[in-house]
């Protein structure tokens, strides 16, 4: 991309250990000196701190189109609102012929690789609980021969408090370049970073072809503790990425024919409101139910039907999903009397069970539901917040063979991917539990290792980037690393479910006498930090526990 940009183009500019700064490419100075492979290299002018400095093409890109990626919005460093008034200033100056020029060349932003985003600069915690950690001493600190922005990025400045004391984000309105960029693309598809029913158009018809755009590959500072296990946003879509096999580019669109039955769901949690948006953005007629109801309001807006129990949920439906907490919770939405799931089974209802779970627990469900002339089918996900947003999770199944057919429009509108692994229900709870366990372990040694690293007194961004270069480049380390180098923990996968898998892959392993020696470590881990307040949090909190 940065080879196609030229003189005069808006851009972020990015340079080692600061963050991606907004420049423009002007004519080199005679007075800076040039770096020996200058062929492949930006002069840029730095908006608001007014320096030059080389830049190389790969951390050059057009400045319309990656501002979601770039823009910081806490902890900016000072001049940085100033640099952003200015270049959208110019951007509103230019010229109509210029505009439409840079707009044509600029309408398909690169991926941005996850160690340019900005956030990952923003290091600094807002927990009172956090660790003091020194600063980077080394690039950023350099002087300006080369004409670096010095005055600017290094510098770090609180979002400003409200009248609580609280840290407040400041208020978005539509910047020119944001408007450029809405003509320019015109994408209907929705991010995770934005309200999941702001892409909601009118409830659809099912029985038609739905195109769907899928949602830009991208970063934001809340995904940083993105679920590792199904590909990145914003990662390069490089070959053996695995964003690249999740989604592919913005331009790519998902086709899905809806089935005309109709669909239930019960649970809007993390997970459960992914799924339900998705399949009423693909046209399925969905009628939801979820404990807490008012978390059933949103949906009902967005096109969904409202059960008033699950047992009224599966009665007005044909094939109805379940997506709940744990154990406890799949038997009290299945087991109450007069008011739950069984009591609503007659010959033909479908059920599937999609909460992680214990086997015994699939198997007493799959005996009660077939009992009653019920069909039943257990289809547990991997994956969490993002990708159930983005419709990019994995589906493992087993059970009926036809439900699992049946379910086709369902898990394609959900899904990358659905396996179906057998007619045994418990084997795709098994699968589950084995990937889980070994999510649990890695993000586990990975807290300890960066938790070792503080107290030998290394850099944690150092830490970081060293493991993104070698083999542990991996969505997994990236990605948990900078929520625990930026201390942002909310929830893409809870850590209290983290640990129910393992203790639940635990009780597995003892039943079939295999050693699980490393997992046990980590379920202890967990468990401290479920002990320490961490449980509704990210699974990456597992940190506090290690450096506790
Ligand atoms: P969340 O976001 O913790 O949501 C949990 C959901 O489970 C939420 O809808 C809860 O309803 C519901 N819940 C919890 N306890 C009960 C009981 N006793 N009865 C009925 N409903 C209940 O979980 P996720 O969406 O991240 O994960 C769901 C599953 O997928 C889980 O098994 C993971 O391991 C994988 P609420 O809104 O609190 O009323």
């Amino acid at each position: 991309m940065a080879a196609k940009l030229q003189i005069g183009d808006l851009v972020w500019a990015k340079m080692k250990s600061f963050p991606a700064w907004p420049g423009k490419i002007v004519e080199s100075n005679p007075d800076i000196k040039k770096p020996k492979n200058v062929k492949n290299q930006h002069f840029i002018f730095f908006f608001g701190s007014e320096n030059f400095a080389w830049i190389p093409f790969e951390t050059v890109y057009p400045y319309i189109g990656n501002k979601e990626k770039f823009l910081l919005t806490t902890r900016i460093p000072r001049g940085f609102k100033e640099a952003i008034d200015a270049i959208e200033d110019a951007i509103k100056n230019m010229p109509e012929e210029a505009m439409a020029d840079y707009q044509q060349r600029m309408s398909r932003p690169d991926p941005v690789p996850e160690e340019l985003n900005n956030s990952v600069e923003s290091a600094d915690s807002d927990s009172p609980d956090k660790p003091k950690r020194k600063k980077r001493s080394r690039e950023s600190d350099r002087g300006t021969e080369d004409g670096t922005p010095k005055k600017t990025p290094r510098l770090k400045s609180k979002s400003p408090p409200d009248s609580s004391g609280k840290k407040v984000r400041p208020v978005k309105s539509l910047t020119p370049s944001e408007k450029i960029l809405k003509r320019a693309k015109m994408t209907a598809s929705s991010s995770p970073s934005q309200n999941i029913f702001s892409s909601f158009s009118a409830k659809k018809s099912p029985g038609k072809i739905r195109e769907r755009k899928l949602p830009e590959l991208r970063v934001s500072e809340s995904d940083l503790s993105y679920d590792p296990s199904l590909g990145a946003p914003g990662m390069p879509l490089s070959s053996g990425s695995l964003a690249s096999e999740a989604g592919g580019t913005p331009s790519q669109v998902k086709s899905v024919i809806p089935t005309p039955m109709r669909i239930g769901f019960l649970g809007l949690g993390i997970m459960g409101q992914g799924m339900v948006m998705n399949l009423l953005r693909s046209g399925h007629e969905v009628t939801v139910w979820n404990r807490t109801a008012q978390k059933c309001r949103d949906f009902v807006k967005a096109g969904a039907l409202k059960g008033n129990s699950p047992c009224e949920v599966v009665q007005q439906c044909d094939i109805t999903f379940c997506c709940v907490a744990d154990t406890t919770a799949v038997k009290d939405i299945v087991f109450t009397t007069n008011t739950g799931v069984l009591h609503g089974i007659t010959a033909g209802k479908c059920f599937v069970e999609m909460s992680t779970i214990d086997e015994e627990t699939v198997q007493d469900v799959a005996e009660a539901i077939q009992a009653r002339g019920g069909v039943y089918l257990e289809a547990p996900v991997v994956g969490s917040r993002v990708p159930a947003l983005e419709g990019q999770l994995t589906i493992l199944a087993s059970g009926d063979r036809k439900l699992f057919d049946d379910c086709f429009s369902c898990f394609e509108a959900i899904g990358k991917k659905s396996l179906y692994l057998g007619s045994d229900p418990g084997a795709a709870t098994r699968m589950k539990l084995i990937i889980n366990m070994v999510m649990g372990t890695v993000v586990a040694s990975l807290a300890e290792g960066m938790a070792m690293a503080e107290k030998v007194g290394l850099d944690l961004e150092d830490v970081a980037e060293v493991l993104s270069l070698g083999s542990l480049r991996c969505p997994a380390i990236i990605h948990k690393s900078q929520a625990i180098l930026n201390q942002k923990y909310d929830p893409h996968f809870p850590l209290q479910h983290q640990q129910k898998d393992l203790r639940l892959a635990l009780q597995l392993g003892d039943k079939v006498e295999q050693p699980l020696y490393i997992a046990a470590a980590a379920n202890e881990l967990y468990k401290k930090a479920r002990r320490l307040g961490y449980g509704e949090s990210d699974i990456s909190a597992v940190f506090r526990a290690a450096s506790n």
